[in-house]
């Protein structure tokens, strides 16, 4: 296999020699499992970790490698080795970390494009799709939609649900797929491109480690009914995985996710309800906030039909958890400046009673 079967390119070889990296050798994390890295370079896997340096001077979770991330490493032993370097990443999918709020956790690292998959029977939400196309626009990534499962409902329904999704969400293609029937496999082959990094994201259970499984014609992934009490998956995926498939297209595995909070500090949310922010423009005040005032554009277009009331909705409630993870980001670092002051005020004074 060589780097570029991995999804190496030109712009990181440059980066390369400019920075004097010849020494070591490069790599892309393929998974990761507690701060071990399964790297994979153009000869072999090596079990990776990063030095004692990178570890003390990272200011947060993103300065740690991810999934997806091309690294530079020194190996030093049959199958071990160390990574200096993360090289500049072209794309990272971060969310907010759970159960740590204003730490953003990253998800996948150097990725493409985004399968959004969700399940056409109970999984099947609009709301929770638009949440994961905010997620995958504030990395500027494209989003790809997989609607999975579709044997098990009445093939008839499948052109309208699939128009429910295209008029609440435009501009972005959605493929409907059964891992049964392997209905619309191809399709999902047909829009991947050699060398291209796709990851697969969506909650437990709708069938993202069977499709890779599958696709790869290989149980490289576990599989794993889902619980029949809850009908809720059960997390069969603890780790995420890079693969290389056949068509050359590289794919990222996740594990499934339960909550998927805004961390978002760009504008991901704008380009996701787009129509919105287009309204927007022409509410009578500038800080309108769409809920109530007189004169707003976008409730105009709510009550004319133009917009949907549930996609505003979600808007605003997105909108609110990401000015509240703003100010808990900026919290974060005010205290961190803080107690930077006081570390180096205590070494001054050390200096100053230097005898
Ligand atoms: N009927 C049907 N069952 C499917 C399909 N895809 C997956 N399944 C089943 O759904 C269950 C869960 O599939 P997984 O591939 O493990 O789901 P996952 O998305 O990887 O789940 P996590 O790893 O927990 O995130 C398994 O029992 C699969 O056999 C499908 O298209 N149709
Ligand atoms: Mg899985
Ligand atoms: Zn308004």
């Amino acid at each position: 296999m060589t780097l570029e079967d991995l999804g190496y390119n030109s712009e990181l070889e440059k980066f390369r020699t400019e920075n004097t990296l010849d020494d070591f050798e490069i790599g892309r994390v393929v998974a990761e499992h507690r701060e071990r890295y399964i790297v994979r370079t153009a000869e072999s896997e090596l079990e990776a970790e990063i030095t004692g340096n990178m570890r003390f001077t990272a200011k947060g979770r993103t300065d740690f490698p991810a999934v997806g991330d091309w690294v530079a490493l020194s190996p030093f032993d049959s199958g071990v080795a160390i990574i200096h370097k993360i090289l500049p990443r072209f794309s990272m999918i971060t969310r907010q970390a759970v159960g740590q709020f204003g730490e953003v956790q990253i998800i996948a690292a150097n990725i493409d494009y985004a399968f959004l998959v969700q399940a056409v029977d109970r999984d099947f939400n609009l709301r929770r799709l638009e949440r994961y196309l905010t997620l995958c626009n504030s990395s500027k990534l494209s989003s790809i939609i997989v609607l999975s499962k579709t044997d098990l409902i009445d093939q008839a329904r499948i052109p309208a649900i699939l128009e429910q999704i295209t008029t609440r969400i435009r501009n972005v293609p959605v493929i409907a797929v059964s891992n049964e029937t392997r209905d619309g496999y191809e399709a999902i082959k047909a829009v991947m491109e050699k060398g291209k990094t796709y990851c697969m994201l969506g909650s437990s259970g709708v069938g993202k480690s069977t499709l890779l499984n599958n696709l790869s014609g290989k149980t490289l992934m576990k599989t794993d009914t889902i619980s029949q009490s809850t009908n809720k998956g059960r997390h069969t995926t603890s780790h995420r995985e890079l693969i290389v498939l056949e068509n050359g297209g590289i794919l990222v595995d996740n594990p499934g996710m339960r909550e998927v909070g805004i961390a978002d500090s760009t504008d991901g949310l704008e380009i996701t309800f787009d129509q919105i922010a287009e309204r927007a423009r022409y509410c009578r005040f500038k800080d309108c906030t769409h809920t109530s005032e007189t004169g707003c554009a976008v409730i105009e277009a709510v009550e004319n039909g133009t917009i949907d009331r549930a996609a505003l909705e979600n808007y605003l409630k997105m909108e609110r958890e990401k000015a509240h993870f703003e100010s808990t980001v900026a919290d974060r670092r005010k205290k961190d400046k803080l107690f930077g002051k006081m570390v180096r005020n205590y070494k001054k004074d050390l200096k100053k009673n230097k005898y």
